[in-house]
């Protein structure tokens, strides 16, 4: 079978892929951000392209709907608002998700014939304070770096990364690159200990947005000790002195670092001439984000370490097209190409290209105001598109609410039941990964081919072609009559080279004359290009701005600091990753990790539930009771919604506090309470079909089997038969009940002829039993009598939750192996083939390495 070269729909890496429909997907040798490699998430996309769950036709109110009277009925409602309310009473929310050509569409829809500037991204919780902070800094919203300088240089500072689980093939290629050359050194600036940090020579374990104390601190020690580039400075570099200045009254202990912490750090960045510092949401999300970010350019300008191999910041893009929505202006307040909507010789020139009868010419709502004004009536119809704000707006349960007070919105979306999708009036079926075609750009301005290589299925549309058409019918088909994403990235291009005369970063002549479906991925401006080196920047004088930093003073709450991020084997809001058995069994249920002291303090157990709360909002997570946070600090994923879970989204919890430069949400920082769960009762269950997430406490995922879930309830339920076949929706079915008084203990077991279908575990106290072997039974033929004892059998070992997720090894078969002698992850894999497929769990196989050779110091 032949296969179709395409892009990854996961992360800002953007590594190339071979992929065929019948779910083969391999790592692409020749893309040169990959080389071959691939992460878990990669790896399983085969598992993900099924029709489960898929939106497949249009629908209104709820109902199936013609496509003709969905998208009249969209443009009817958006053409309504905007007579009787004016262009800023309409707004789109899209993605970092959609292809360059969707972005480019929907962004000329709203600024040029809309003519309202009601267009803002999740790019906005992502990326907005890194595009403020080169802004501030550059001119532009330029990364000057590329790939390879991760390979070429001798200190790499990760600020606020999780490279290992977050982009799991740049850091492949940082431990190929150490391996190589053990003189690479690497520091990890993070709050808590992750899997990134295992790689780390030094962990700066930072307090939380101590950052700017931190790296104005470093500035300070580099004027004092004669470590900057004076010449660099005079000719290209703007508030040095200023920023110095105010370096110097920071304290440095701020950061909550010890001085020796601080002064080995110092030297070695000061010592260092390749240095690059990869800095990701750690510093973004914050509500100093931008100021963070400056103070981190500061540095690397300061010493003209920028733009040169091996040296320079690099921000690196989450979404697999994060870098392609900043370059068509798909933010509330840019102008397509990099242009800037408050100067009217851009504004003009757009216009004039696009012939459009109007052009934004003030910014728009950015996304947390743009939520604030659905709920206070001031948007009167919405347009959602490859987000789900429902879920990851901090303030979630306010924005749901906010949504619902919009009196038209529509939701276009691959995926049947999404939190968002669920207010919708109006659902766009849209045509996803792997069967629609356009252009991502990468972390390192790498623009790539997606290509299908399956058909668009039922009546689905790609996002280009329903915005275009929903345009068409507001009265504007001339300027929207696409008939392919290629004529879409023509005209972007051409509008590059329309605006050239106002110099800028973004250069697309590289792209003027291409074969668009054979494009071979290209860097813009050029393959290999890095911007800084010769000094050139694009303030108006041609030189960078050093920004003086003020450092937040730490504070001391009373409360626990409320630290957010991401799994390695899930995806967001788990729209495409939650369809994928192996990857679901990776921390297969929401949790917080709280460190042991904060624990002990709150009578917190292992396995208990604890419920964290404040004034937006409360969630229930399972406690991970572990030192890799810090005291004072819990840490939850971002990913479990209305969907899979009946109390476990967390952005409920997330304060709507925003950056005030770049208005990005300071997801990472909100403050909460936390105590213990009283649970009356505790419950496991395996199916074979969906469980629904009802009651209490409740968390669904996919298994190898069906699925599985973990349950727990405040009071106990009058029938306990009753309740398990509403949880696992089984009306049929031959229930086996087994309730032992004494121990409080209750397991039913559903068999439908042979075959086992359902098994539930409930108990008082945490379900301690092995889940890999209860799930391994279901869709078996297994007896109740066997199914209720719940034990492994003699030879049944239980492998216990899964590292390895391409070849399903699990954390007891690791022990095991390590414990017969394994000391190395080679030997691991030699003896139980985990690691040997994609390697992202290779930090994780470190972690157990090391936790069997140092024994846990007593506290
Ligand atoms: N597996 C997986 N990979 C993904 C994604 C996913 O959902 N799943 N999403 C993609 C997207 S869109 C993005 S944006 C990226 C995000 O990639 P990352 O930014 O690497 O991921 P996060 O886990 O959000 O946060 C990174 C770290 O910031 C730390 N942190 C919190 N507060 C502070 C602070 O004040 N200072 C510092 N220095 N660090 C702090 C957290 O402890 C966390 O370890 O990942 C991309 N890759
Ligand atoms: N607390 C906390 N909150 C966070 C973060 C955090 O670290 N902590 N991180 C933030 C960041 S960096 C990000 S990027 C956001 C991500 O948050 P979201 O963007 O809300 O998350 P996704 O689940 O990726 O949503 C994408 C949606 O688009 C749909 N989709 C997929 N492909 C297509 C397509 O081709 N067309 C259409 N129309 N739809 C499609 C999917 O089914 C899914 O529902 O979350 C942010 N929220
Ligand atoms: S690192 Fe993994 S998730 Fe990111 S693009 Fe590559 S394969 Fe996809
Ligand atoms: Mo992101």
């Amino acid at each position: 079978m032949s296969l179709t070269k395409t892009v990854c729909p996961y992360c800002g890496v953007g590594c190339g892929l071979l992929a065929g429909p019948d779910g083969t997907i391999k790592g692409d040798p020749d893309h040169p951000a990959n080389f071959g490699r691939l992460c878990s998430k990669g790896a399983a996309l085969g598992e993900t392209i099924g029709l489960e769950g898929r939106l497949l036709t249009p629908k209104v109110a709820g109902r199936d709907a013609a496509w003709d009277d969905a998208l009249d009925l969209v443009a009817q409602k958006f053409g309504d608002a905007i007579r009787d309310h004016g262009p800023d009473s309409v707004a789109i929310y899209a993605s970092g998700q959609i292809l360059t050509e969707d972005y480019y569409v929907a962004n000329k829809l709203m600024k040029g014939f809309v003519g309202s500037a009601n267009i803002d991204t999740n790019s906005r919780l992502c990326m907005a304070s890194s595009v403020a902070g080169h802004k501030r800094a550059f001119g532009t919203d330029t990364v000057p770096a590329i790939y390879e300088d991760l390979e070429q240089a001798d200190l790499i500072v990760l600020v606020g990364s999780n490279l290992a689980w977050c982009h799991p093939v740049l850091h492949q290629r940082i431990s190929a690159a150490k391996a190589a050359r053990p003189a690479l050194k690497i520091v990890n600036v993070d709050p808590r200990k992750t899997a990134t940090t295992g790689l780390a020579d030094q962990h700066l374990r930072i307090l939380p947005d101590g950052d700017a104390a931190l790296f104005n601190g470093l500035l300070a020690h580099l004027a004092d000790t004669d470590a900057l580039d004076h010449d660099y400075l005079k000719h290209h570099v703007n508030g040095h002195s200023e920023a110095v200045e105010q370096a110097r009254l920071t304290n440095p202990l701020d950061s909550g670092l010890s001085q020796e912490e601080l002064d080995s750090f110092f030297a070695l960045w000061a010592g260092t001439e390749k240095v690059v510092t990869v800095y990701s949401q750690g510093v973004n999300q914050s509500g100093f984000g931008t100021d963070k970010v400056n103070a981190i350019l500061n540095c690397h300008l300061a010493t003209g370490r920028i733009g040169k191999p091996g040296c320079s910041p690099f921000s690196v893009t989450g979404q697999p097209n994060a870098m392609g929505g900043r370059e068509v202006g798909g933010l509330a307040n840019i102008l397509a190409n990099h242009l800037d909507i408050e100067n009217p010789d851009h504004r003009a020139s757009v216009q004039a290209f696009w012939q459009s009868p109007t052009i934004a010419s003030e910014a728009g709502l950015k996304a947390v105001d743009l939520f604030q004004a659905c709920a206070s009536g001031k948007i009167k119809a919405l347009w959602v598109i490859s987000t789900n704000p429902a879920v990851s707006l901090p303030d979630a349960d306010g924005v749901a609410e906010a949504i619902k007070a919009v009196p038209f919105v529509a939701v276009s979306e691959i995926n049947a039941r999404t939190d968002t999708g669920d207010l919708a009036d109006v659902l766009l079926p849209a045509a996803g990964w792997g069967e629609k075609n356009g252009t991502v750009t990468n972390s390192e301005r790498r623009m790539s081919r997606q290509r299908a290589f399956m058909p668009a299925p039922g009546e689905t549309r790609p996002d280009w072609l329903i915005i275009s058409q929903v345009a068409s019918r507001m009265g504007w088909g001339d300027a929207f009559s696409y008939s392919s994403p290629a004529e879409v990235f023509a005209e972007f291009v051409a509008l590059s080279k329309a605006t050239r005369e106002f110099e800028r970063d973004l250069d697309l002549s590289g792209f003027e004359e291409i074969d668009y479906d054979n494009l071979i991925p290209t860097q813009w401006p050029k393959n290999g290009q890095r911007f800084f080196a010769d000094g050139k920047f694009f303030h108006a004088d041609g030189k960078a701005k050093m920004l003086p930093i003020r450092a937040p003073q730490p504070q001391q709450r009373g409360t626990f600091t409320f630290n957010t991020g991401r799994n390695r084997d899930q995806w967001h809001t788990m729209s495409r990753s939650g369809k994928a058995p192996r990857l679901g069994a990776h921390l297969a249920e929401p949790y917080a990790e709280i460190h042991p002291d904060d624990a002990a303090r709150l009578s917190v157990g292992e396995g208990d539930l604890v419920t964290l709360s404040n004034q937006y909002g409360t969630s229930v997570l399972r406690a991970l009771i572990t030192d890799r946070t810090a005291k004072q600090q819990v840490f939850a994923p971002m990913h479990w919604t209305r969907q899979q879970s009946s109390a476990s989204w967390i952005n409920n919890l997330a304060a709507p506090v925003v950056d005030p430069v770049s208005g990005q949400p300071a997801s990472k920082m909100s403050q909460v309470t936390v105590k213990k769960y009283s649970a009356s009762w505790y419950g496991f269950a395996a199916s074979l079909d969906p469980i629904q997430p009802q009651g209490d406490y409740a968390a669904v995922a996919r298994t190898l089997t069906g699925w599985q879930g973990e349950f727990a309830g405040l009071t106990p339920p009058a029938d306990w038969e009753e309740l398990v076949r509403s949880l696992l929706s089984l009306e049929t079915g031959n229930a086996s009940l087994m309730r032992d008084e004494s121990t409080q203990q209750t397991r039913v077991a559903f068999h439908d002829g042979e075959k086992l279908v359902g098994l539930f575990y409930a108990a008082s106290e945490p379900v301690t039993l092995a889940r890999a072997y209860a799930v391994s039974l279901i869709g078996t033929d297994t007896s109740a009598l066997q199914a209720l004892a719940g034990r492994s059998g003699a030879d049944q070992v239980d492998p216990g939750a899964t590292v390895c997720a391409c070849l399903n090894v699990g954390i007891n078969t690791l022990r095991e192996a390590i414990a017969a002698g394994a000391g190395s992850i080679e030997a691991l894999g030699t003896a139980t083939c985990a690691g040997t497929s994609c390697g992202s769990c290779k930090p994780e196989l470190a972690r157990l390495l090391d936790e069997a050779r140092i024994p846990m110091a007593a506290e």
